[in-house]
């Protein structure tokens, strides 16, 4: 055993004691403190852009749960924003932005100001590395180019992210400009976070998995490799997680030609599946479906064990296969931190 913190060291692939556990969206909805004060700060971004609040909103789920991990709070579209994209978050209805889908609405877009712009989050992360308990890791974040640009183009969430899909299809030069200014920005951005004191960086690529095999690779595969070339320039040591939601089979591709740390997995791998092909190839993150924390009793329980006994013999660390959703009972998360914290590994 190191001394390192035991998050940090399943990412080293070294050996734990127990599990190491968090949990994609811990912050948020489903936190009643979370409500409250989402309530007096004005609205989410007025909570992203304040560094107490932001602060105080990190830290309400450790409190809670004493995860391993704590994540910085805010969001992957405050990127855009800081590009002079108008963004807003409508009550019910998710973020709303207005669509750069031409070349001159992309040309418009500038990384002057960008820093100035993401200042407050820089700040938040800076006062996080004294405010987080000793043995917690901390975590900064961005979303990675394909998913920013799917809400850049199409202006809002969508099943299928036709609009930016078919945009690169049907002026890919176009659409390369944006890709190539989104990984100037996310790399700078991130190196920045690096800089004011996050440990660990996770790259949230959450619609990667509807990209054809050629387009994954373009798309989701080369921005992040080049995002990840660049912040190991002066950060050779950071570990970054990968997170490319539904890409399947192509995971251990992913692995290998992006350079990523460890990876995330979504709720849709087969666990023994995971243990033969990805684990031998580096740490592993996943990946209980967050609808059975909702759902709870032995069903989850039995669930929680069986990753557990799948894939603590290799790297590990237990979290979701996706975010937290606003509906989860805050007693089921308390039961599955649980089991994991005591689960004796074999
Ligand atoms: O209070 C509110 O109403 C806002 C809800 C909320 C929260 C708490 C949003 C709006 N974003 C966040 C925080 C957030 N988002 C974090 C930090 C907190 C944590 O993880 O504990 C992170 C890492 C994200 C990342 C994020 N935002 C992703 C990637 C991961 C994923 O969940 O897939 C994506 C796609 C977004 C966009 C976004 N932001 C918010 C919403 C509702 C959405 C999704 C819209 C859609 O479904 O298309």
């Amino acid at each position: 055993m190191t001394n390192d913190k035991l998050f940090l060291s399943a990412l080293k692939s070294n050996p734990v004691n127990r599990i190491p556990f968090w949990y994609m969206r811990q912050a948020g909805r489903y936190l009643p403190e979370y409500m409250e004060r989402r309530k007096t700060a004005g609205s989410f971004l007025d909570l992203c852009y304040s560094p107490d609040f932001a602060v105080e909103v990190t830290l309400q789920p450790l409190k809670r749960y004493q995860m391993d991990a704590a994540i910085l709070f805010s969001d992957i579209l405050v990127v855009p924003q800081a590009l002079g994209q108008h963004l807003e978050f409508r009550q019910g209805e998710g973020p709303v932005l207005t669509p750069v889908d031409t070349a001159n609405k992309i040309n418009g877009l500038s990384m002057e100001g960008f820093h100035e712009h993401l200042a407050p989050v820089y700040e938040t992360v800076n006062r996080l590395g004294a405010a987080i308990p000793e043995t917690t890791t901390l975590i900064g974040f961005a979303g990675a180019p394909w998913t920013v640009a799917t809400y850049m183009v199409q202006g809002h969430g969508s099943p299928d992210q036709a609009a930016a899909r078919s945009l690169a299809f049907q002026e890919e030069d176009v659409f390369q400009g944006l890709m190539d200014l989104l990984v100037k920005a996310t790399s700078e951005y991130l190196i920045k976070q690096i800089e004011k004191g996050a440990e660990v960086i996770q790259l949230f690529d959450t619609w990667a998995g509807n990209l054809p095999d050629d387009q994954f690779r373009k798309w989701a595969i080369e921005p992040v490799k080049k995002i990840i070339e660049n912040i190991r320039v002066n950060h050779p040591d950071i570990p970054i997680i990968g997170f490319p939601r539904g890409a399947g089979c192509r995971y251990p591709e992913y692995i290998r030609a992006t350079g990523v740390t460890a990876v995330s997995i979504d709720t849709t791998l087969p666990l023994d599946w995971v243990r033969d092909h990805i684990q031998p190839l580096c740490p592993v993150q996943g990946n209980l479906d967050p609808l059975l924390l909702v759902a709870g009793g032995p069903q989850m329980e039995k669930r929680v064990l069986e990753i557990l006994d799948c894939l603590s013999g290799g790297p590990f660390i237990f979290n979701l296969g996706h975010g937290i959703v606003p509906q989860t009972p805050p007693e089921h998360v308390a039961r599955v931190s649980e089991i994991v914290r005591e689960y004796q590994i074999k």
